[in-house]
């Protein structure tokens, strides 16, 4: 972690005066980018993005800076505050892009939207309104055009790719973890059949391809303080052509379940099914015309197959030798994975009930 003098640094080299020496403290829980809140007058957001993850930052940040930049004009048509309900980048002084790029590192500057808690738990009220800004995030990004977005990771919710990267680690197994999690992997791969659902229906053209977010998890979604009003979806990072199939499921794999991503009691892990509820009733009043029917009919399988697949990726990362999410125990990842798969548990006798939901 670079230390404050490095930041300080880093900072004074976007277009934007703080005055004399303004505070850096770390910010926020994502799993990806190192996050800081930076400065009072104005307050702002810095990040350095990961570069394991992202092997070309520069396209990330030129992904985000364009599709913010035709969020705010829709935005602004709706009558909304484009400076509250999206990110606003603040340029590089000198170069004028939209990133500083320092010793190899890629580094952004968001402002920071004020008044506003990223929760990692919610009422069904707030799900409902999350749904909102979310189904308002789809609508204002309909005809954006998709081709001109950076595939920043390749087949990033391809479910089937992730199995084959699950398969890979099992053979490889490179830090010799594959025998004390033989459990973990028999619950994956007797899932893997059917996992393909999603990318064949894009392929075929029954489920439409959308300008999508690609990580919906409710710490992603800003609320305000004070009345607690759903203000805007942020973390654009993997924003790209995609199905939003698997941005509906993934808002509810985190923000329905009962318990943490991080708990190790399972018997405390079950879906929520107010919050489920109050999520897609929230989202088809917004985006319900819009749907085609594939989408639809899919809307209760998402939530099992996004949370399979996350649970892939966690499984994966574990016997990877924890290189791809942030970790703080050996075991970290591993209990994300048992998470994930006591959530597949529980929704898969309840698909029929969860269909009824969508009709
Ligand atoms: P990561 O990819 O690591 O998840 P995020 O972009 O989601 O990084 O940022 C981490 C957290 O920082 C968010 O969950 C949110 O709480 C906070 N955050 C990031 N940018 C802003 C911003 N511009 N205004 C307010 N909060 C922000
Ligand atoms: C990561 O960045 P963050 O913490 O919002 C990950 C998501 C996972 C999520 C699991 C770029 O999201 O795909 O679903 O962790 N983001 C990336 O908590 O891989
Ligand atoms: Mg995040």
């Amino acid at each position: 972690m670079p230390d404050d003098a490095a930041l300080l640094s880093v900072l004074s080299r976007f277009a934007v005066d703080f005055g004399d020496r303004p505070p850096i403290e770390p910010f926020g829980r994502g799993h990806i980018n190192g996050t800081y809140l930076a400065g009072t007058n104005p307050p702002t957001v810095l990040q350095r993005i990961n570069r394991a993850v992202f092997p070309r930052p520069d396209l990330v940040i030129e992904n985000v800076a364009r599709v913010t930049a035709y969020l705010k004009e829709k935005i602004a048509l709706d009558g909304g505050d484009p400076e509250r309900e999206t990110l606003t980048l603040i340029p590089d002084r000198e170069t004028g892009l939209p990133y500083v790029l320092v010793d190899g590192e890629y580094y952004r500057l968001t402002r920071l939207i004020p008044g506003a808690v990223s929760p990692d738990v919610a009422d069904p009220g707030a799900l409902y309104a999350a749904a909102k800004t979310f189904g308002r995030f789809l609508h204002r990004l309909e005809g954006f055009p998709a081709d001109a977005l950076h595939e920043v990771i390749p087949r990033f919710h391809d479910t089937r790719a992730r199995f084959e990267q699950l398969k890979a680690a099992i053979a490889s197994d490179p830090v010799g973890r594959v025998a004390s999690v033989a459990r973990e992997i028999e619950f994956a791969l007797s899932r893997e059949d059917g996992c393909g659902v999603i990318v064949d229906g894009l392929a075929s053209g029954e489920i439409p391809l959308r300008v999508t977010h690609n990580d919906t998890k409710l710490n992603n979604f800003l609320f305000d303080k004070t009345t607690g009003d759903c203000i805007a979806l942020i973390d654009l990072d993997t924003v790209m052509p995609g199905s939003l199939l698997y941005d509906y499921g993934d808002a509810l794999r985190f923000a329905a379940s009962s318990a943490s991503e991080d708990e190790t009691d399972l018997s405390k892990i079950c879906f929520l099914q107010e919050n489920i509820a109050a999520f897609t009733r929230g989202f088809l009043e917004e985006f319900g015309n819009d749907l085609a029917p594939r989408e639809r009919e899919l809307l209760p399988a998402s939530i099992r197959l996004i949370t399979l697949e996350c649970g892939v990726r966690f499984l994966t990362d574990y016997l990877s030798g924890d290189v791809y999410f942030k970790t703080n125990r050996p075991d970290h990842n591993l209990a994300r994975a048992r998470t994930q798969f006591a959530l597949v548990q529980d929704v898969e006798p309840r698909l029929p009930t969860l269909a009824r939901l969508t009709e």
